[in-house]
C-alpha cells in the first residue's frame, strides 16, 4: 500500500455549518487529516497533473465559481465562508449577478461553505488521488489522504462538505488510461454527487451502501438502481453483519461489470461513534471488510470521505488499510 499526502488540503478550514435550523461549529475540518496522519506512518507527496483531469468531471462554469466565489463574497462586502441561501429548482435565470444566486445554481444545500483556501483544498485533493491512482495502475494499492470529501459534488454542484469529486476524478482518469472501474463508496452518506458524474459513462460502475434516504442525508437520491449504477441503502443501526452481505453482494456486481480496478469512497463514518451518522460499525470491523475487498485481487485508490470520531478516525482509516 502506497500513501498520498499534500497539506495544502488543510487550508480548507470552514468553522461553522448551518445544521438543523442553526450555525453549529463544522464537523469536516483540517484537524480530521491530522488525525489520519498522525495514525498511519509515512506519507509520499503528490504531483501536479494540472486542470485537465478534473475538468474530464466537472463543467468549467462550475469549476470557474469555486475558483472565484470568495473572492466574489469579499467583492460584496461579506466576511466569512460564502455560503448559499436561495436555490432554483425548475426555474432558472439567465443571467446570475449575484454571488448568492450564482451559488445556489451550483449547490444542493447549505452544507458546503466555499473559504479562502477551499479550492485550493479541493484541487489538492484531486491531486492527492490521481498520485494514488498512479500506484494502482502500477499493480498497488493506493490510499489518497483526501479532504474535503468529494463524493456530494456533481458535474456542476456542490454539496455535503464537498467540492470536487475527486474519486470520481481518480476514476475517470483510470477509464481514460484503458481501465474499466468501479466506483465502491462506503461512506455512511449516499454519494449523489458520484451518481451524478457516472450515470451513463462507459466503462464506469457506481456501487454504493449507505444510510437509508428516506432517514438521512442526501434524501434524493440513492434508493433505486438504474443503468450502471447499484445503490443499497442500510437501515439506521446496520452492523458488521448486514453490512458485510451488502459488500459482498456489490462486490459481486462488481465482478459481473468485468471491472479491473477500484475506486473506493471509504468512509469512517459508519463507525458506532460517528457524531453525524447512525451505524454500529467497529474500528476492527472495517479491516474485516477490506480483507473483503481485497480478495477481488482488483488493484484499488482508496480516497478518503467522511468520518468525524475525531479521536478514533485515525484508528479507524488504519484498520481499513490493514486489511489490504
Ligand atoms: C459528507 B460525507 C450539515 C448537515 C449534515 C451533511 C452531511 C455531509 C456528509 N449542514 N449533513 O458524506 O461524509
Ligand atoms: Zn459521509
Amino acid at each position: 500500500m502506497r500513501k498520498f499526502w499534500d497539506e495544502r488540503q488543510l487550508a480548507h478550514a470552514p468553522t461553522h455549518e448551518f445544521f438543523n435550523g442553526r450555525l453549529e461549529p463544522a464537523a469536516e475540518t483540517p484537524a480530521r487529516a491530522e488525525a489520519v496522519l498522525s495514525a498511519i506512518g509515512a506519507t509520499e507527496g503528490v504531483e501536479d497533473r494540472g486542470m485537465a483531469p478534473i475538468e474530464a468531471v466537472h463543467e468549467a462554469p462550475y469549476l470557474d465559481l469555486l475558483r472565484s466565489a470568495h473572492e466574489a463574497w469579499l467583492a460584496a462586502g461579506r466576511d466569512g465562508d460564502a455560503m448559499p441561501y436561495a436555490f432554483p429548482l425548475s426555474r432558472r435565470a439567465r443571467t446570475l449577478d449575484r454571488i448568492d444566486a450564482q451559488l445556489g445554481a451550483h449547490s444542493t444545500d447549505t452544507c458546503a461553505p466555499v473559504g479562502a483556501g477551499t479550492w485550493q483544498s479541493a484541487y489538492w485533493a484531486a491531486q492527492t488521488a490521481l498520485s494514488a491512482l498512479g500506484a494502482a495502475l502500477g499493480g498497488e494499492h493506493g490510499f489518497a489522504l483526501t479532504r474535503p470529501p468529494g463524493h456530494h459534488a456533481g458535474a456542476a454542484f456542490m454539496g455535503g462538505y464537498s467540492y470536487i469529486n475527486h474519486g470520481c476524478v481518480a476514476a475517470e482518469a483510470a477509464r481514460a488510461a484503458g481501465r474499466r472501474v468501479a466506483v465502491l463508496d462506503l461512506d455512511y452518506h449516499m454519494g449523489n454527487g458520484s451518481e451524478d458524474i457516472l450515470t451513463g459513462r462507459d466503462g464506469l460502475f457506481l456501487a454504493s451502501l449507505h444510510a437509508d434516504p428516506r432517514t438521512d442525508y442526501p434524501f434524493y437520491w440513492g434508493e433505486e438502481s438504474h443503468d450502471n449504477i447499484l445503490n443499497l441503502p442500510l437501515p439506521r443501526g446496520t452492523r458488521f453483519d448486514a453490512y458485510d452481505t451488502a459488500l459482498a453482494h456489490a462486490l459481486e456486481w462488481i465482478g459481473e461489470q468485468g471491472c479491473d480496478l477500484l475506486v473506493i469512497s471509504y468512509g469512517a463514518d459508519t463507525f458506532e461513534g460517528d457524531p453525524i451518522s447512525h451505524f454500529l460499525l467497529t474500528t476492527g470491523d472495517y479491516e474485516q471488510l477490506a480483507r473483503r475487498v481485497a480478495a477481488t485481487n482488483l488493484p484499488a485508490v482508496i480516497v478518503l470521505e467522511g468520518g468525524y470520531a475525531l479521536g478514533s478516525l485515525g484508528r479507524n482509516v488504519a484498520s481499513f488499510l490493514a486489511g489490504f
